[in-house]
């Protein structure tokens, strides 16, 4: 604690020694984080724990002239150190029921920003029981979502139309039904287009319409599309209200830059229409990137799942993309477990208790070869998205769509694709074109 000596007597500046107790054991309701945290020079680590916990809860830089009685049972308070790891306990009281925005203004606001720390990252935080109550989570979980396709028993198939923004609404509709003959169930919007004056929003929802109905008609498979209604509150309303009125089931939203608040009030008017809710997390490797500053995308994901979105994606680990086959495992059963357990230095305990699963979509960078790697990190439930790796095939799109098929096939039969590759041609030229690379 740093003193200063005043006109007579000595006062201490700071208290944020009070929010550090290893002897604290955490309660049953407390909502507890786990950081990565490096001091800054001349800081010990309980110093810059107690500045976490402090900026984070009640605290302030210096002591007060009040202090409300109640204020000790508000504070956080760092329990517990291992390296350069640390866990803080949060009371529940802290935070507002059903309010994902505060609790990130909370454990992952000013605190990022703390001249007493050279780096500080947000890792995972275990949301008890009585916390979860005020979120609804997804409303349709994978088994609502493989119903609503009905498609069981391998992944679900999607691609993005690519170039990824250029065509134009009918263009873009043809190359979706393309997509579709091939054999996949969904088409992608890409996260960039939106409704662009060569491609606007409803001329792009009347062509799919009239493109899926036929593809559903000729294939007697259900077809789908996220098509990506990102924008201010009251137009995404509007779209989702458009894609329900033309039978569409699912509405797709680039959560991260559309931000918490948003996804809040789009979970719930889309899931009153009857729409799942794709997704795309462009902007996450702006603060999950450098390993030792920022947000995990493990967390964001949390977020994602307890707000209620239906899928989001979780990276490749051998696509165009970063992101390790560690982080996307751990990703997928965040999504689809009920009960996650601790990994020490990664993530934290979480029981989701009623909270639906959430699927993982798996993209960036992928082609027929690399599709036996990706299910052997996902397994089957999962959404796997080749577009490229679709578009870019030597016969086109439709062939691109079906060799990914057959490489679907050829891991559930536990054969190679080159073996497979013999009687499936489509899957013989893609190998051809792209073997088993790796893009960078
Ligand atoms: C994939 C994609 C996705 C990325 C996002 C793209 O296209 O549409 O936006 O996968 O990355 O534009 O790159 P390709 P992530 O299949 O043609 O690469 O899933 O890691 O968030
Ligand atoms: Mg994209």
């Amino acid at each position: 604690m740093h003193a200063f000596v005043g006109i007579g007597k000595t006062m201490a500046i700071d208290w944020y020694k009070e929010f550090v107790d290893t002897n604290y054991e955490p309660a049953k309701d407390d909502l507890v984080c786990l950081y990565y945290f490096e001091p800054a020079a001349g800081i010990t680590k309980e110093e810059a724990a107690g500045r976490i916990a402090s900026e984070s809860s009640t605290g302030t830089w210096t002591t007060l002239f009040t202090m409300p009685p109640r204020m000790k049972k508000l504070e956080a308070t760092a329990f517990e150190f291992d390296k350069n790891f640390v866990k803080i306990a949060y009371p529940l009281q802290l935070w507002e029921e059903g309010n994902a925005v505060q609790l990130m203004s909370g454990i992952a606001g000013n605190i990022f920003g703390m001249k007493a720390l050279k780096n500080l990252r947000l890792l995972d935080a275990t949301l008890p029981s009585a916390y979860l109550r005020g979120f609804k989570g997804p409303h349709f979980g994978m088994d609502g979502i493989r119903k609503m396709m009905k498609v069981y028993g391998r992944p679900l198939t999607g691609a993005v139309p690519k170039p990824k923004i250029g065509f134009s609404a009918k263009e873009h509709a043809e190359v979706g039904y393309e997509t579709w003959m091939g054999g996949f169930d969904f088409v992608k919007d890409d996260e960039n287009l939106t409704s662009t004056s060569f491609n606007r929003f409803d001329d792009r929802v009347k062509y799919m319409t009239k493109l899926r109905d036929k593809a559903e008609k000729e294939t007697g498979e259900k077809k789908s599309a996220f098509l990506n209604i990102s924008a201010d509150v009251e137009t995404m309303k509007k779209r989702a209200d458009l894609l329900a009125e033309y039978g569409w089931n699912y509405a797709m939203i680039d959560v991260v830059v559309a931000g918490n608040a948003s996804v809040m009030t789009m979970r719930d008017y889309c899931s009153d229409l009857g729409l799942a809710i794709h997704a795309h997390r462009a902007f996450h490797s702006a603060f999950d990137r450098n390993r030792k500053h920022g947000m995990t995308m493990y967390f964001l994901a949390k977020i994602m799942r307890l707000i209620g979105v239906s899928q989001i994606h979780t990276g490749t680990a051998v696509g165009k993309l970063t992101g390790t086959k560690t982080e996307s495992i751990l990703l997928a059963d965040l999504l689809r477990k009920k009960k996650i357990t601790e990994v020490p230095h990664q993530c934290l305990a979480q029981d989701w208790g009623s909270i639906k699963t959430a699927f993982p979509v798996s993209s960036g960078g992928l082609h027929p070869g690399l599709v036996p790697d990706v299910l052997d990190i996902y397994g089957k439930d999962l959404i796997l998205l080749v577009s490229g790796g679709i578009h870019g095939h030597p016969k086109g799109t439709r062939a691109g769509a079906r060799a990914t098929m057959q490489a679907i096939e050829a891991w559930q039969d536990g054969v190679t694709l080159e073996e497979k590759a013999k009687k499936a041609t489509e899957l013989k030229e893609a190998l051809a074109k792209w073997g088993h690379y790796k893009p960078k």
